[in-house]
């Protein structure tokens, strides 16, 4: 089962606009909140200026970027664990992602009314992490209850593991999310059956006005300030004009749209290259004059898995991988010019694929 990213956020502030950017499927996006009723699913390419660099230089028949799998799921508002808006359903979508996309309303627009009356993206950015946080609440304590049968049996373990799982209800109490506890691996896979909504990771995306493309604004000031300290990338996209510019029609005026909004690519490439990482993701390259292509192999997988990624024959006949790193490519030319200056590795099987690398995967079954 692939991995997915779910778009997440309060209603009404612009999520499907963006999933509209970067997906071909089609979507739903209105003024009204609450208006959608269910989630959007996009298989998304993973734009890629590696692979198109090679491409230049390969000139080959077809180029097969990377996919990521990202869905838009519809907001939520203020007591959705309770099944308020459209409540529950939704945390359950987000509960099948891996990862999320935080968007947060950092625009004026007085057509656009707020569900909570006024813009205040770190409010907003509290009331969609307190749904998470309740319903993993309700998560922890019901383990607990389980957990308290079994130390009744005088199961020795089953002590150590509500120890652990009280410290997580506390640390939700104290309206924090489960990432920002200072955990072992060991005492986090006490809540691995769980697979609580604040665990997973997550970047933040400030959805601005068009001014603000560049530098931000005032808005995003404050989620920065609020978000301090936190291991997390905030992103800033001006979402509306993003919208109009991916509805043109050539390449050309797209780079000059971009360009005079002082851009050099859409910044929501910078989103779905942000789920890719966040998901655990990275990619390695195979070239011919047939295709270039972008595989999609789990960070610290080693090089026989991620021949089994092309087809399953790789990896059962696994020989060697024949490994150029990019850098080398690009600087040499070519692949017989990095062969002839001695720069292409001979790999086994438990080499761990780094991201970029190109390889030749040689296999006999
Ligand atoms: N001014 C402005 N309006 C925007 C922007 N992004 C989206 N909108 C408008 O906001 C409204 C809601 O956008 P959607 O993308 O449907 O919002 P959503 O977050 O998916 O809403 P729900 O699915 O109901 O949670 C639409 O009318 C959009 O045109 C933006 O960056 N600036
Ligand atoms: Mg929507």
């Amino acid at each position: 089962m692939a991995l997915k990213c779910g778009i997440i956020g309060i209603t009404n502030i612009g999520k499907t606009t963006k999933f509209k950017c970067i997906s071909k499927t089609k979507a739903e996006t209105s003024n009204f909140a609450y208006s959608a009723s269910k989630s959007n699913l996009g298989v998304v390419d993973v734009p890629d200026n590696r692979l198109d660099e090679i491409a230049r230089m390969v000139n080959p028949e077809k180029v097969v970027p990377a996919t990521v799998e990202i869905v838009d799921i519809p907001g939520l508002a203020k007591g959705a664990s309770q099944g308020e808006g459209i409540g529950n359903k939704f945390l359950e979508d987000i509960q099948r992602c891996d990862a999320m996309v935080h968007v947060l309303r950092c625009f004026d627009d007085e057509n656009l009314p707020h569900i909570e009356g006024s813009v205040n993206p770190v409010r907003d950015l509290e009331i969609v992490d307190l749904e998470l946080q309740v319903k993993d609440l309700e998560m922890v304590e019901r383990k607990i209850q389980r957990t308290e049968k079994l130390v009744k049996t005088g199961d020795k373990d089953a002590k150590k593991t509500i120890e652990v799982l009280v410290r997580y209800k506390d640390h939700f109490e104290n309206f924090q999310n489960a990432r920002t506890l200072d955990v072992t691996d060991s005492e986090k896979a006490v809540v691995g059956d769980l697979f609580l909504l604040t665990e997973k990771p997550v970047v933040y995306v400030c959805n601005v006005d068009e001014g603000s493309a560049v530098s931000g604004n005032k808005y995003v000031e404050t989620v920065r300030t609020a978000l301090e300290g936190q291991d997390t990338e905030i992103l800033v996209i001006a979402g509306a004009l993003e919208a109009d510019i991916a509805e043109l029609e050539t390449e050309e005026e797209r780079m000059e749209f971009l360009e005079d909004a002082g851009l050099a690519e859409p910044s929501v490439n910078l989103m779905i290259r942000a789920a890719y990482d966040l998901l655990n993701l990275q990619s390695y390259f195979t070239e011919g004059p047939k295709e270039v292509r972008a595989w999609t192999v789990k960070k610290g997988m080693n090089a026989r898995q991620a021949a089994g990624v092309i087809h399953s024959d790789l990896e059962r006949g696994f020989i060697r991988a024949e490994v150029i790193k990019f850098k080398d490519f690009v600087e040499l030319g070519s692949e017989n010019a990095v062969k002839d200056a001695g720069k292409m590795k001979l790999e086994g099987k438990d080499y761990i694929v780094e991201d970029g690398d190109l390889m030749f995967i040689r296999f006999n079954v």
